[in-house]
């Protein structure tokens, strides 16, 4: 039997993720108007406005909304660290990178402005995050947005983003059996870092004590792995989908991935371990508030895109 009581609140994640995509994407267009010269504008907003999911700058804002801040407070933040996630997709499909002719289901940035004007858009995306978070804050004290900078620099530098690619590449093409150490490492530093620095960077601005700023580190480090994981499973369960056979693209295929070290059961218990651990981290925070992190990482372990 479900009990149900009436007076106890529910939380609607659908009607949350459509409000919050909405704030963040108007907050992004207006963000980086067209401007001179046009045509390195044009080419951020390309990739800025391209349809992406904002599972980052939601993180974000539902970590700031979980420490008691106002989603306001987390607002550039949330938009510096999706302009960082879009440089990172721009470089990634590169020529000298992963030489991928599509993104979202458009042509990759380099395809539409040439690789010299998306190399630059990127950059300029990078360096914008920054200027934005820093002058768009209001609101918040100092020493919590230089905080917030030293965190957000940290997780795409050779701690986090850029050791990830670096790993990878250079395991691309040489021994592509990878252990699970390697993977993990690659994984951690690849996405998990960035959707660290996204609820991290939410809670320092939503006012989070040291102690809730640790738990949410420790949940989004969790939910990070989760995303590739599942991300993994995904890659195997969509293309036997797709070949109609019991063996996907992954398997066969010379690419190492969670299915593939630990066989598909496995890497689905483990995302279900990722996810209570995940969880755990916010057993002392007010339930009302903790909501939409706790849907969010509900959805990225259910996701089916
Ligand atoms: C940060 C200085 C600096 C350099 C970047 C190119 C590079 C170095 C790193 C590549 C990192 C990369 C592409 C990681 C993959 C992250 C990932 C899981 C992307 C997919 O994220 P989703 O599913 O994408 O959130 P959408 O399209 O929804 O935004």
């Amino acid at each position: 039997r479900i009990l149900t009581r009436k007076d106890e609140p529910t939380f609607n994640f659908k009607a949350y993720v459509v409000e919050k995509a909405n704030y963040v994407n108007k907050a992004l267009d207006d963000s980086v108007p067209v401007k001179n010269p046009p045509i390195i504008h044009e080419s951020m907003r390309y990739s800025l406005l391209a349809g992406g999911k904002r599972v980052r700058p939601m993180l974000c804002i539902a970590a700031c909304e979980a420490v008691g801040g106002h989603q306001s407070a987390a607002m550039p933040a949330a938009c510096a660290v999706e302009m960082i996630h879009t440089m990172t997709l721009i470089h990634d499909d590169l020529p000298c990178m992963d030489n991928d002719d599509l993104r979202r289901g458009k042509p990759t940035n380099h395809k539409v402005f040439g690789e010299n004007v998306a190399v630059l858009a990127g950059d300029a995306l990078l360096a914008f995050a920054f200027e934005f978070m820093v002058t768009g804050t209001t609101g918040v004290a100092p020493e919590r947005v230089l905080a917030a900078v030293g965190e957000l620099a940290k997780s795409i530098g050779t701690a986090g983003l850029v050791a990830g690619q670096v790993a990878d590449l250079t395991c691309t093409g040489n021994n592509r059996n990878l252990g699970l150490d390697t993977l993990e490492f690659i994984h951690i530093h690849k996405t998990a870092s960035l959707l660290e620095a996204a609820v991290v960077l939410g809670a320092i601005m939503g006012g989070g004590s040291d102690k809730q700023v640790e738990n949410l580190r420790t949940f989004a480090r969790n939910i990070g792995l989760l995303f590739q994981v599942v991300d993994d499973i995904l890659d195997v369960t969509k293309s036997s989908e797709e070949l109609g056979k019991t063996a996907g693209k992954d398997l066969a295929t010379d690419k190492t991935t969670y299915p593939k070290l630990l066989g598909l059961e496995k890497a689905v218990e483990f995302a279900q371990e990722l996810n209570e651990e995940a969880k755990m981290q916010l057993a002392d925070f007010d339930p009302a508030k903790v909501a939409p992190l706790l849907a969010l990482a509900d959805y990225i372990a259910r996701r089916q895109n």
